[in-house]
């Protein structure tokens, strides 16, 4: 998968380098390019913002940058994505569509957002998704990225080591994942549940699901509400 970064702040991205994304990238998985806005600016000072029109507090990035910027980078395939705490929220299924994608663009805006003007010019020539990592609002759209990259790279064939990992996980299955546990077996005299030591891997399976059903109720009773309960039923018969 190919990536660029556009961004006034490339440093933020130096993280990029490291773990399982830094080694996706070794590995040719990820082709990853972080550019710096101002490289598409005409001033002496680098300008990319202005005063927002209409009045209001803040500035607002200017358009001409950005459509320099994308113009330069945009390929026939790519999909462009500007995290924003306007967007629509950002899930795992969203991780899941993206990572199927052959080329992601990612606009980091600042200050007060984007002029409009640059996200309805590009989605008359590619698909646009507007995202919101959650209701709260971030300086900008730079830690976002890294957010939803990470979320999107794990999801790379040959990233993860065990591809289980991926069907297992929390939010795959519309439910939070049972507590793990690790040796050793007593710990501050806390000790490991007995069934996780029984090798018995269809009570064990039994005790996860409903550990895992308990988890979701308590902590998220938005998603238990919205879990299947036909999907619960059946499930559950097998377990
Ligand atoms: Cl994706 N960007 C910004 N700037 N703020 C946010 C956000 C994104 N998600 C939540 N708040």
């Amino acid at each position: 998968m190919k990536v660029d970064i556009i961004s006034i702040f490339p440093d933020y991205f130096a993280p990029l380098d490291l773990s399982l994304i830094g080694k996706a990238r070794t590995t040719g998985t990820l082709q990853l390019a972080v550019h710096d806005l101002r490289t598409w600016t005409s001033d002496v000072h680098r300008t990319v913002d202005d005063s927002p029109y209409g009045g209001g507090p803040g500035m607002v990035m200017r358009p001409e940058p950005w459509g320099q910027a994308l113009d330069a980078v945009v390929s026939d395939a790519a999909t462009l994505v500007v995290p924003s705490p306007v967007g629509k929220p950002f899930t795992q299924a969203d991780a899941q569509q993206l990572a199927g994608l052959d080329h992601l663009v990612f606009a980091c805006g600042r200050y007060e957002g984007i002029d409009q003007r640059v996200i309805d010019d590009a989605a008359d020539r590619m698909p646009v998704r507007e995202v919101s990592l959650g209701d709260y609002v971030l300086f900008g759209g730079e830690v976002a990225v890294i957010v939803i990259l990470e979320a999107v790279t794990r999801l790379l064939p040959g990233v993860l080591g065990n591809a289980d990992s991926l069907t297992e996980e929390s939010h795959a299955a519309g439910l939070l994942e049972a507590p793990v546990y690790t040796k050793p077996q007593s710990w501050r005299d806390r000790e490991v549940p007995d069934v996780l030591r029984s090798g018995d891997h269809g009570r064990i399976a039994r005790w996860r699901r409903e550990q895992s059903l308990l988890r979701t109720a308590g902590r998220r009773p938005d998603m238990y509400a919205a879990y299947s309960p036909e999907h619960l039923d059946k499930k559950d018969r097998k377990a």
